[in-house]
């Protein structure tokens, strides 16, 4: 069964340990598709299968830093691209297109790495495309590597990736969004030309994170396959971010994990150190020393030992935007590891803030002050580049993120490249970091698997992030299914169990009534477009009823709120009066109407921070009810201000002086109109402008 197949590739290679038998590929997709019947009998989320066990550690993956002792190559540019065709989607796998070359037996195009493959040619067969599509790079390994250890890492394949080395089958990983690597020292040809396949899989079913279906339907030239997902965004797909060559020594620095407090005027960084590599009866040397930002030592002498603490007196603490003159302050954590007179040593060199956080009932605070946030969910969205990383895209999006006066955003709805996430430490963002599962339902033992594997490998890779403040551990999961409770306990528990130093969410949108996943959370966030998907066009019916929900979520739950989404879709340059939907004055009128609420929200208390749904105007699958993908952007898809991006300007920069006393208010937030204008606007914010 297609489903069965789909599986059957992670299964079969994981159980023969790095052998993939390619015979299992041979059988071509059955006629029927049964995504709906659970795989396998332990698919059942009975109550007797509760047993959480221990999350399992994952080895380290630091993001490729290089050093006096890493080299690190780019296999980024234009690969070789190859597609089965839609009808025989697995004959790469049964003609072995990783075997001798692709071009060999295949007929390929230049494809950009990094890149979505969907939208940069003028195919639709290939935008649309389900199943796997090939990608293959040669490249000379340098002769000067031959005594290191030579990894692979790529950023992000999305969603399923198969690679092989030279012919071989090296590593695969299930999950988009999130960083995986495999070591080719012992497979590598030194100072000779190398080869790399990857076949990327972009099926979603049940039992994947995110889920999907994939149906057979009756076609003009006989029956296809048909993916569906319910999720509002484009599943674009191919290798979504860089692909990088390092080199470590042969003991080397696996992992490092730090924790950061303030006590009196000391800050502590708290630091556990992995080494790697290290043979039988070897005893590393571990040395730890922290920089300032200007790049010098703190303290004369380092720290030795793989487990301790630096004492930083009057430390300069990370501070979020708006919350500081010198927001984003990054010291670093410089770790040296070697096996004294026996091995080469090892630096690498992890960016560090100092800040503490604490939650109550009612708040979330930061090196103890509240956090209000104000910003955004987004995506990983550009034209014609789809969900690939473009460094001129990130750098346009903070570019308006600080000119909007945004403090924060959530990553709707997965992990964001670190590339990204690097930039929010630096510029003292606020992140609510979030994994991939997006309307979680048909709950299984399976799911449940790979939805905690994800959360590992987030974890693991943004543990150290002073930006991350919070753990999104789902999108608008059906939280009112019986199994639901069970489930999100599970997930919960697992999150808190690998760190407990953050507080846990999800973005509910059923019923605060029928829900049954906020007890086990830290902070309530929740999903509403009212005056959009109820009660259209009735501005008339919207802040009475986000105040009445926010209410009604911290009287149940007792734990601080936020709203993580509301807006309207907009069409930028239409424009009506009385204000319509879908008009630039219809999303103007919508966010001030919520505005209103959260002032008033903010006054009881419990009500931490405002999102708006969306920063900027993205793809999605196609459906009558999207002009070009969605519009709730208050930026377009090209990252130009919607009429509404002025206006949350101007809310977001005063709530900036209003709550944290930031000084730097822009001179250009209002225009000038005339002097008797600018007194009466001192009067007409004091009243009520609905009237
Ligand atoms: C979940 O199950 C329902 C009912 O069987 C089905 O309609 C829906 O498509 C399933 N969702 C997924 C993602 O498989
Ligand atoms: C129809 O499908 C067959 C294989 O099933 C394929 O060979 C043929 O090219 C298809 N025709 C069109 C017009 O797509
Ligand atoms: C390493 O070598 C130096 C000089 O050869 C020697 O003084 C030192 O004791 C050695 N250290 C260890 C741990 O063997
Ligand atoms: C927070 O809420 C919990 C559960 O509702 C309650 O037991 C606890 O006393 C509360 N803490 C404070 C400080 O109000
Ligand atoms: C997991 C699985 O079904 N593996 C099968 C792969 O194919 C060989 C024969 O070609 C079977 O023996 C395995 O059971």
């Amino acid at each position: 069964m297609w489903s069965h197949f789909f599986l059957l590739v992670v299964v079969t290679i994981h159980v023969k340990g790095g052998e993939v038998d390619v015979r299992n590929f041979t059988t071509p997709a059955p006629e029927k598709v049964t995504a709906e019947v659970p795989p396998a009998e332990t698919d059942d989320l009975s109550p007797t299968t509760f047993s959480d066990t221990s999350p399992g550690s994952l080895p380290g993956l630091l993001y490729p830093r290089e050093s006096e002792s890493r080299e690190i190559k780019s296999l980024d540019g234009f690969w070789d691209f190859a597609v089965p065709p839609s009808h025989d989607v697995l004959k790469g796998h049964r003609e072995e297109w990783y075997a001798s070359g692709l071009s060999k037996t295949a007929k390929v195009m230049q494809m950009p790495v990094p890149s979505s493959y969907n939208d940069i040619t003028t195919s639709r067969a290939l935008r649309d495309h389900l199943g796997p599509v090939w990608y293959e790079k040669t490249f000379f390994m340098p002769a000067s590597w031959k005594n290191k250890r030579v990894f692979i890492r790529f950023g992000s394949v999305h969603y399923l990736a198969q690679v092989w080395f030279n012919g071989q089958v090296l590593v695969n990983h299930e999950i988009g969004h999130l960083p995986f690597e495999a070591e080719l020292s012992n497979l590598a040809l030194f100072g000779q030309k190398n080869r790399i396949t990857v076949a990327v899989d972009n099926m979603l079913v049940k039992t994947s994170v995110p889920q999907g279906r994939i149906d057979d339907v009756e076609a003009d030239n006989g029956t296809v396959k048909v993916q569906s997902y319910t999720f509002d965004f484009f599943n674009y797909a191919g290798i979504h971010r860089p692909v990088l060559l390092y080199t470590k020594p042969r003991v080397f620095v696996e992992d490092i994990t730090t924790y950061t407090a303030v006590i009196a005027d000391m800050g502590v960084i708290e630091y556990h150190v992995t080494v790697g590599g290290l043979n039988e009866k070897e005893t590393p040397l571990c040395q730890v020393r922290v920089l300032t930002a200007a790049n010098e030592y703190v303290g004369n002498q380092p720290i030795t030992g793989t487990l301790g603490f630096v004492k930083i007196p009057s430390p300069r603490l990370w501070w979020p935007r708006s919350m500081s003159n010198d927001p984003g302050y990054m010291y670093t954590l410089e770790v040296t590891v070697s096996v004294p007179n026996v091995t080469e040593a090892d630096i690498y060199r992890l960016p560090v803030g100092i800040r503490t956080l604490r939650w109550t009932n009612t708040s979330l605070l930061i090196n103890e002050r509240p956090i209000y946030f104000r910003g955004f969910g987004r995506h990983e969205d550009s034209a014609i580049r789809g969900r690939g990383l473009d460094l001129v895209t990130t750098t346009r999006d903070y570019e308006l993120l600080k000119w909007v006066g945004a403090n924060g955003y959530r990553t709707s709805h997965y992990p964001y490249s670190d590339e990204v996430l690097d930039m929010a430490d630096r510029l003292g963002f606020l992140i609510i970091d979030e994994c991939p599962s997006v309307d979680t339902e048909n709950f299984s033992q399976s799911l449940l698997k790979r939805h905690k594997q994800s959360l590992s490998e987030l974890i693991r890779r943004d543990k150290n992030r002073p930006s991350v403040v919070m753990w999104s551990i789902a999108n608008e999961p059906r939280t009112q299914l019986p199994d639901a409770g069970l489930y999100f306990k599970q997930v919960a528990h697992h999150t808190k169990t690998l760190d407990p130093t953050r507080p846990i969410t999800i973005a509910l949108a059923r019923n605060v009534l029928e829900d049954k996943a906020g007890q086990y959370l830290d902070i309530i966030s929740f999903n509403r477009y009212n005056g959009w998907y109820s009660n259209t066009g009735r501005l008339d019916m919207i802040t009475k009823r986000v105040m009445a929900e926010a209410k009604a979520w911290h009287e149940k739950y007792n734990k601080p709120v936020l709203m993580s989404e509301y807006g309207a879709d907009t069409m930028p340059g239409l424009h009506e009066l009385p204000e319509y939907v879908w008009s630039e004055e219809y999303q103007m009128e919508t966010m001030s109407r919520h505005f209103d609420a959260f002032d008033q929200l903010r006054a009881e208390g419990f009500f931490i921070g405002e999102f708006i749904w969306n920063f900027a105007d993205f793809r999605t699958a196609q459906t009558y009810t999207r002009v070009g993908g969605n519009k709730k952007g208050i930026f377009t898809r090209d990252r130009q201000p919607k009429m509404v991006a002025h206006h949350v300007r101007r809310r977001y920069h005063s709530l900036n002086a209003e709550i944290d006393g930031d000084t730097h208010h822009p001179k250009d937030l209002e225009n000038y109109v005339s002097s008797h204008y600018s007194k009466c606007s001192e009067r007409v914010k004091k009243v009520d402008l609905y009237i």
